[in-house]
């Protein structure tokens, strides 16, 4: 089998890059090195080679259609080296033929890669689409002049990657302003080029139900239609969101969908009226206020809504977790929460997924543990620095895996400073920097190591209405998340970034991407 390691693709003599020269790639990978020598020319008449496993083929269609777009003419894809003209090799290999850390956790190494690029030959080697694909996105973003359509240039480079986290991700939320399947498309490319591999939606909320469940028709068709301040609503049919998450899953991101549960449900009892005690429907709400809905576990149509949604959302998600919400419910007695957080679980695991939830669900699933159940398919989303961290430790101890949305870092609805014109403040500005310099295993540190799954940023959308005001939020301070997820500490560096960030900037910009130029950066190219 040919390895890769051959004379004829290993570059010459390699050296670890320092920080002025470092290719454009973010998140920065584990191991690069530089050689001396011919870069390979990136134009017309460059072919795509794909083995023949389906994963390598629809890496390669994908990888042609962008390289298809950055040279000016269609690339083809072929199954055979011939070695002749330029060629951008793909081969998915055994993982133990990769040259990645003994002991890799298994999860991870399936998404590395390595790259080898020489005057000849662009070779890309992982043990699954998803890593080849990541190995694309490294030398596209390696190429030079970036941006520019008709041709480049790589130079010879080495890299072995593989990410520190698991669970790399962005929760958007679509029920305060909704986003449609184009912007969601569109959402799901930048995620790849970041490496992402979960995009979760935030699909209801007092505002809007922007999923339409076959059993519930009445969710979306009502509430679909509203959003904060009366502006436009909309939701997604069965058959988009499907599309949507096979469209994902072929650029090896997961969809993970939220049903918040039982806060933040105005707009269910909106559409629903006999969800409340007088059976009168909610009035819709457009205000951005939080906390002030909720169901009632003891009405005799709540837990039929429970196992109608929960199931059908379960069903039509092809990912493995469902997402329960479970934050912000003031108007609750601890043990009625507990009883929704029962019940959501059961519907989950009984429609065989596993359950997310906002680190409010903490304590009630600890109290599951404690009386026998287990926590070990559960994920506890944490997000407000203010309270709960002993909780959310406790249940992590006891199987929990826990995801980090710390807002002071991570939540990009945060203005960037105070004169940023959009977004919220109750958890400070989030500037750039501060984004990017923090340390997850810092963050709750008595969370054992194994059940740190990764990091989630998200976008709150109370004050987002365009997509131009979201890629305002998320550009470049998605950047940083994704970084601190995939790098590793003792590789990442804030000035470092902030070199490579312009010329991602620039390619933001050719894709009619809005980014907020940072000023803690210097962004001529
Ligand atoms: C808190 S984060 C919320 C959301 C708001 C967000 C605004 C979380 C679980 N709940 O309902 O949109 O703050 O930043």
């Amino acid at each position: 089998m040919d390895t890769g390691e051959s004379a004829r693709t290993r570059p010459e003599t390699s050296r670890p890059v320092d920080g002025a020269q470092a290719p454009a790639i973010v998140p920065w990978p584990q191991v690069v090195e530089v050689a001396d020598g011919e870069p390979f020319h990136l134009g017309p008449g460059v072919r795509v080679v794909a083995g023949p496993q389906p994963g390598a083929v629809s890496a390669g269609v994908l990888v042609a259609n962008v390289l298809g777009r950055l040279v000016g003419s269609p690339v083809a894809v072929v199954q055979e080296d011939d070695g002749a003209g330029a060629a951008v090799v793909l081969e998915l290999v055994d993982v133990a033929d990769l040259p990645l850390p003994p002991g890799l956790d298994a999860g991870l190494a399936s998404s590395g890669y390595q790259v080898v690029v020489t005057a000849q030959r662009v070779h890309v080697r992982a043990a699954s689409g998803t890593g080849l694909l990541h190995g694309a996105v490294t030398v596209q973003q390696a190429t030079l002049p970036a941006g520019v359509a008709g041709t480049g240039e790589v130079p010879p480079l080495r890299v072995v990657d593989w990410p520190r986290f698991a669970w790399r991700g962005l929760c958007l939320d679509v029920a305060r302003h909704f986003f449609g399947l184009d912007d969601l498309e569109r959402l799901v490319d930048l995620l790849l080029q970041l490496k992402l591999n979960v995009l979760h939606l935030h699909l209801t909320d007092d505002q809007g139900w922007r999923l339409d469940v076959p059993s519930r028709p009445a969710l979306a068709a009502v509430s679909g239609r509203t959003a904060v301040d009366g502006d436009p609503g909309g939701h997604l049919s069965a058959e988009q969101y499907a599309h949507l998450t096979s469209y994902a899953a072929t650029r090896g991101i997961t969809v993970i969908p939220e049903i918040d549960l039982p806060g933040h449900v105005n707009a269910a009892l909106h559409a629903v009226g006999e969800l409340t005690p007088s059976g009168e429907p909610a009035r819709e709400y457009t205000g951005i206020d939080v906390g002030f809905s909720r169901l009632h576990l003891d009405l005799p149509t709540t837990r039929p809504f429970l196992h109608d949604v929960l199931g059908d959302v379960a069903a039509m998600t092809p990912g493995p977790y469902v997402h329960i919400g479970g934050d912000e419910v003031l108007t609750m007695e601890p043990a009625e929460y507990r009883g929704f957080v029962e019940a959501a679980v059961a519907e989950i695991r009984a429609a065989g997924k596993r359950v997310v939830g906002w680190q409010e669900v903490a304590g009630a699933v600890a109290e599951m543990v404690a009386e026998g159940g287990s926590a070990d398919d559960v994920v506890v989303q944490y997000w407000d620095e203010r309270e709960g961290a002993e909780e959310v430790t406790r249940v992590a101890r006891v199987g929990a895996g826990v995801v980090l949305s710390p807002a002071t870092r991570v939540y990009l609805d945060m203005k960037y400073d105070a004169g940023t014109p959009l977004g919220l403040e109750w958890a400070g500005h989030v500037p750039l920097r501060q984004a990017y310099e923090w340390e997850p295993a810092d963050v709750l540190p008595g969370v054992p190591p194994d059940r740190l799954l990764g990091v989630e940023a998200a976008l709150w959308t109370e004050t987002v209405r365009a997509a131009s005001d979201l890629y305002t939020l998320l550009l470049p301070r998605l950047a940083a998340a994704a970084e601190v997820a995939w790098t590793a500490p003792e590789r990442r560096r804030w000035e470092d970034f902030a070199q490579r960030l312009p010329r991602h900037a620039a390619q933001w910009g050719a894709a009619g991407l809005r980014w907020f130029a940072a000023p803690e950066v210097d962004w001529s190219l």
